[in-house]
């Protein structure tokens, strides 16, 4: 069973507005799903998390361009799990400015300019559980059996 793994992980993910109204959440959903990850909570989100949730960045120079950026309309808010699932996701996004994010990368593919990079994933174990508790109730999150689980978990 997949919850006896140690290193099941749950991490945060949102598609930013740009990727939201460049049709990207079905491409970047897809992405997730077929890397055999499991969706347990997805939600439509406006603006008023986003303050808090980049509040380590408040004294970066770019900060009210983040806000403004972030807030320009709907952001998709999804917990994904799996193994090691914050350290996956951060690799299947690539790295924060495009230009440094090999093809085959969300960052990669599908954007150029830092100031609109389609996607965040949590950094860390630690605020992967401090985006999720910030996003969603505890009832938002859905446990089910996934029956693929076998093929692919040894
Ligand atoms: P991350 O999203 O890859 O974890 P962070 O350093 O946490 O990167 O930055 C959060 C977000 O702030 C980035 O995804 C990007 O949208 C924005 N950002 C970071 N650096 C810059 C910058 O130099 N100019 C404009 N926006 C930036």
């Amino acid at each position: 069973m997949t919850g006896s793994y140690a290193n099941l992980r749950r991490t945060f993910v949102a598609v930013k507005p740009d990727g939201v109204q460049r049709r990207l959440v079905g491409e970047l959903v897809g992405r997730f799903e077929r890397k055999g990850l499991t969706l347990v909570g997805m939600k439509l989100a406006s603006e008023e998390l986003l303050r808090e949730h980049y509040v380590a960045l408040r004294h970066q120079p770019f900060y009210s361009q983040l806000v403004k950026y972030m807030s320009s309309g709907p952001v998709v808010a999804m917990v994904w799990q799996g193994l090691d699932a914050v350290k996956t996701v951060r690799a299947m996004i690539g790295e924060t400015n495009p230009a440094d994010s090999r093809p085959g990368t969300i960052r990669g593919d599908f954007c150029t300019d830092i100031s609109k990079n389609v996607i965040h994933g949590s950094d860390s174990v630690e605020s992967a559980q401090q985006e999720i508790s910030l996003w969603f109730r505890p009832e938002e999150l859905i446990c089910w059996e996934d029956t693929a689980e076998h093929w692919i978990y040894g």
